[in-house]
């Protein structure tokens, strides 16, 4: 039996739903990182983020100005297309949804591009970006995120693999057109949902 098989029976022995990991995923406990690029480091006071594009009204918003809006604390499957998945993991943040309605989006937007520090982009339907479980998020496990995953704010959006959910998350573009993120003109796939296995463009 193969290592995939092998990990699966450890889940179901372990009486975890196997359902809950996707075709070609692996389970681990570990909570690995991955990123191109350096980690950025940020003077207290000096993060922001900007809500921009096809909005009523742009937003740029301190750390401070953030986290003093409704937040949401949430737990989550994650799916990296590298093939590990991790179970339950415990976010705190604002949800997407909410800052939308803040900025007010255009009449005709479909498209919420993510952008990160250094360009890292991650782009996604609007729809997607405005379920119950999009976050902008500031906490992991209840506690500020670190900086190699992702904060002082990363991006969660745990139904796509996790590619789409940018660390250090400094732009909300809200588009009427789709713009392919970093990963998506890399050839991974332009949607990306770990349960139908779309890793790649042709997937
Ligand atoms: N800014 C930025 N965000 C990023 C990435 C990146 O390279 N740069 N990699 C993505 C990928 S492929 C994954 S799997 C997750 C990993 O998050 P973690 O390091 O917290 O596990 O971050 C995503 N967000
Ligand atoms: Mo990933």
């Amino acid at each position: 039996m193969g290592f995939f098989d092998r990990n699966r029976q450890e889940l179901e022995r372990a009486g975890l739903d196997p359902s809950r990991l996707p075709p070609g995923q692996y389970l681990t406990e570990r909570f690995p990182v991955l990123h191109v690029g350096e980690v950025p480091e940020y003077e207290p006071g000096t993060w922001s983020l900007r809500v921009f594009g096809a909005v009523g009204r742009e937003l740029v918003l301190s750390e401070d100005e953030l986290r003093a809006l409704p937040s949401t604390t949430l737990t989550t499957d994650i799916h990296c297309v590298t093939k590990w998945s991790k179970f339950d993991t415990t976010w705190t943040g604002v949800r997407v949804r909410d800052l939308l309605e803040l900025a007010g989006v255009a009449e005709g937007a479909g498209f919420l591009v993510g952008h990160a520090e250094f360009g890292y982009t991650a782009n996604l339907p609007l729809a997607d970006a405005v379920r119950d479980e999009c976050l902008v998020a500031w906490a992991y496990e209840g506690e500020d995120i670190e900086p190699i995953h992702g904060g002082p704010v990363r991006l969660v959006v745990p139904h796509l693999y996790f590619w789409k959910s940018p660390k250090w998350l400094r732009g909300i573009e809200v588009r009427e057109t789709d713009a392919p993120g970093f990963w998506e003109r890399n050839g991974y796939h332009n949607y990306g949902d770990p349960f139908l296995e779309q890793r790649f463009w042709g997937d």
